[in-house]
Order: structure tokens, then C-alpha cells, then sequence
């Protein structure tokens, strides 16, 4: 088989070099010219724990990158969908774009599998009319499918190969085909189901992640109330063998599960109430952890003096992805409420994104007095110590045994 993987971001590329480092053939296509030519140098495009070592296997199985379609008997789609901000439905222009490429490319009988996430009814309300308006036959000329992708960015490499997957089809016996190449990596279970139902669940399971964080979220601002330790509640409530909460923190980011429950909403208003709910609790964190930080600012006397700072601008420890962050979020909330200068620093952006963003830990920490941890990488896990002397509110609570401010 001959693959085709299109949009070589956080899922893309690491699909690819997988597939390619097991002895498929592969072509990863992306329009981002500079990209491309990054992949073709030797460069990887983004950080990720064995991402390098998995890219040097798949060069040396053949992988090839560039901005051109070509024929191939398979096409997995790994491009952005995001959703529109009022309607909350789905934008899946980027996924009907790579499809309308694909047609003009692809050999009779080849297999298009939609790997980006997508919302319950995508395929058929927005591929097939086209796929069918330009004259194509599907189950014939060409067999659409949607094997949504499930990996955590942090541990992407290991849940690649380990997860279970799900495949949809019109057709079990393409089913089998697409599980084939799948399992030339994957070590999971492989279900092969209809395409509304893998859309449907891949959504339901971003969604359930975003409901158990919304009530952690919400307990720990009941606790805050009246001066109870949710953090202590949730672990010992955790050791019911039917109970595991999630943890509270500064807001849910993430291109994932801070959008994919919008897509339920937007497409069923008067049904998706808990749903609703809960992205409304977890957007309204960093707005939250705005009140707490004017609270304790309030509590030490530096209301009108003190500078502060904020730990982290990822969306989630260990990985340099700053999609939808919490602290972009109360960043833009600041700018609202607080005029005073806040700085940040993150190990894991390099580059320039935000005002007063600094490169260096101990420079960051010498320039303010009040310290927000906003994301629990690994670095600062491993140098509590410097945080001594420091006002801290910590928002992911690493700093165990020290005194400072929780949400
Ligand atoms: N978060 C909390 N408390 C928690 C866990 C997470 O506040 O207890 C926050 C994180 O800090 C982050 C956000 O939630 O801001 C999302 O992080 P995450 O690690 O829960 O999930 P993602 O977005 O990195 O990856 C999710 C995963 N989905 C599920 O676990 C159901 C992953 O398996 C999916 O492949 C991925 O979405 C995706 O691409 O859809």
C-alpha cells in the first residue's frame, strides 16, 4: 500500500513517520511550503518526547515530504478543524479542501480516511454530495472512512503504537483494509464500525474529559467558598473504586477537548445542556484565576505595587503547543482588568508570542514578586526550591509541602 498523509502538524507527522518506520510507503503532503522543506532538511516541526528518533526511522524507511498530491491507494486526512466562535458548529473547510486535492490525484478504488476530528454527520453532509458532484461513485471510484486519531500530546509516540482505534466505513471489507495498515503499528484494538458512529464517539470521549474537568473546576471553587481542600477531596473520593475526578486548574486548552464538545453543542442547542455547562465552567477559569490573583495580591498589601508573573503559556505541561492556553486567555482578561506590565515565561516557547515574555527562569523569577503557575512542566517541578521567598498561587498544585495559594 501506498499512503498519502495530509496536514503534517501534531498528528500527521507522527502518523506518518510511524506508519513509514513499520515498512509502509508513505508520502506526507502539507501546503506550508516552509514546513515541507523544514521535513526534508533533517528538521522536525515541533517537540515531542521521541518524535526526533521516530523521524530518523521513517527517513530511513523511505518517507518522503512535499506540497503535491500524488497518487496513492490510501489518504489519511490530518488537517485542523476548528469551529466557528458564534455558531459553534464545525468548520470543516480544511478537511473538504484536502479532500477536493485528494480527488484530483487519487487511483481508481483508493481508500480516503478522515483522521481530523470531526462533528457527527461531517462526512455525509459535507464530503459525499461533493464527492458524488464531481462524478465519483463512492464504495466504487473511491471509499471514504474515519479513523479519528486519539493520541495525548506528551505521550504521542507511546499511545501511536499502544492505543485501540476506532475505524468507520461504509464497507467492512475496506474496514479490514484500513485496519490492515493500521496494524502494521498499532498494537491496540482495532474496531471497525460505520462512519456516524467513530465521528460520534470520537467526539464523545473529548467531551467526557471536558465534563469530569468542569466538575473538578466547580468543586474547587465550592471548596474555595468555605475554606475546604478540594485537592485532599478529590484524592480521597478517588479511592472509591467508581470515582475518579479529574483535576481543577487554570482552564482547559488544548485544540481538542476545548473545541470538540462545541460541535455537540452548535449542532444540538436544545439538547447539549451539560455539555454547555461545562465549557462555560471550564472557560470561565482563567477569569477565576484573574480574581483569585487580585484576592491574594489584596491579602499580602502589593494590590497597587507588586509584580507578577505568570508561569507557563502551553496549554498543558511538557509540550510547546499554546492553542486555545488558559494563560492566553487571562492574559487577554488582564489586559481588561489590570494595566500593570505581567510577565511571563515558558521553557517550552522559544519565540517571542506575548508582551514581557522572558527566556530565562531565574531573570523571570528576579523581576517579580508574585509567582502564578499556570502550567506544571517538568522544569519548574524539579526547581521548586527557586521558588522560595516568592508569593505563589498555584493553579496545577505541583507545589506539595509548601505554603502557597490554590483556585
Ligand atoms: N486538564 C485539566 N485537568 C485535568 C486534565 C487536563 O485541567 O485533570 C486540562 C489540561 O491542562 C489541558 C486540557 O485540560 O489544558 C486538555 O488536556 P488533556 O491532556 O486532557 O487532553 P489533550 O487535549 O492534550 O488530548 C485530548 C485527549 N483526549 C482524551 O483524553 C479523551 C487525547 O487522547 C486526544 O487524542 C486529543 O484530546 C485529541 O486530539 O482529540
Amino acid at each position: 500500500m501506498k499512503v498519502c498523509v495530509i496536514g503534517l502538524g501534531y498528528i500527521g507527522l507522527p502518523t506518518a513517520a510511524m506508519m513509514a518506520s513499520h515498512g509502509v510507503e508513505v508520502i506526507g503532503v502539507d501546503f506550508n511550503q516552509e514546513l515541507v522543506s523544514m521535513l526534508n532538511h533533517g528538521q522536525v516541526t515541533f517537540k515531542e518526547d521521541g518524535l526526533e528518533e521516530l523521524y530518523r526511522a521513517a527517513v530511513e524507511g523511505g518517507i518522503q515530504f512535499s506540497c503535491e498530491y500524488p497518487d496513492a491507494d490510501m489518504y489519511i486526512v490530518a488537517v485542523p478543524t476548528p469551529y466557528d466562535k458564534l455558531s459553534k458548529k464545525i468548520d470543516p473547510s480544511y478537511v473538504i479542501n484536502a479532500v477536493k486535492c485528494v480527488l484530483s490525484a487519487c487511483r481508481k478504488g483508493s481508500i480516503v480516511c478522515v483522521e481530523s476530528t470531526i462533528s457527527p454527520g461531517t462526512i455525509d453532509r459535507f464530503i459525499r454530495p461533493f464527492v458524488e458532484e464531481a462524478g465519483y461513485e463512492i464504495g466504487k471510484d473511491i471509499h471514504l472512512a474515519h479513523t479519528p486519531e486519539r493520541i495525548v500530546p506528551g505521550n504521542m509516540i507511546y499511545e501511536l503504537e499502544h492505543n485501540s482505534r476506532t475505524v468507520g466505513v461504509d464497507d467492512p471489507a475496506i474496514g479490514e483494509k484500513v485496519k490492515a495498515v493500521y496494524s502494521s503499528f498499532c498494537t491496540g484494538d482495532i474496531v471497525v464500525t460505520d462512519i456516524r458512529t467513530a465521528e460520534m464517539t470520537k467526539v464523545v470521549e473529548n467531551t467526557y474529559r471536558d465534563i469530569n474537568i468542569a466538575y473538578a473546576n466547580e468543586l474547587a471553587r465550592i471548596c474555595r467558598q468555605d475554606g475546604m481542600d478540594v485537592h485532599e477531596i478529590i484524592r480521597i473520593a478517588n479511592k472509591h473504586p467508581r470515582v475518579n475526578i479529574l483535576s481543577p486548574g487554570p482552564g482547559v486548552g488544548g485544540h481538542c477537548i476545548s473545541v470538540d464538545p462545541w460541535f455537540l453543542v452548535g449542532d444540538y442547542p436544545n439538547l447539549a445542556n451539560l455539555i454547555k455547562q461545562a465549557r462555560q465552567i471550564n472557560d470561565g477559569m482563567p477569569e477565576h484565576v484573574l480574581s483569585r490573583i487580585s484576592e491574594i495580591m489584596d491579602e499580602h498589601g502589593i494590590a497597587d505595587v507588586g509584580r507578577v508573573g505568570l508561569y507557563g503559556l502551553t496549554y498543558k505541561e511538557d509540550v510547546d503547543d499554546v492553542r486555545e492556553s488558559p494563560t492566553l486567555q487571562l492574559l487577554e482578561s488582564m489586559k481588561r482588568h489590570l494595566a500593570r506590565g505581567v510577565k511571563v515565561y515558558d521553557p517550552w516557547v522559544t519565540h517571542d508570542i506575548v508582551e514581557n515574555q522572558y527566556h530565562e527562569l531565574d531573570a523571570f523569577l528576579g523581576d517579580v514578586d508574585m509567582v502564578v503557575v499556570m502550567v506544571g512542566h517538568s522544569e519548574l517541578k524539579n526547581s521548586m526550591e527557586k521558588l522560595a521567598g516568592k508569593i505563589v498561587l498555584d493553579t496545577r498544585y505541583i507545589c506539595k509541602d509548601m505554603s502557597v495559594h490554590h483556585l
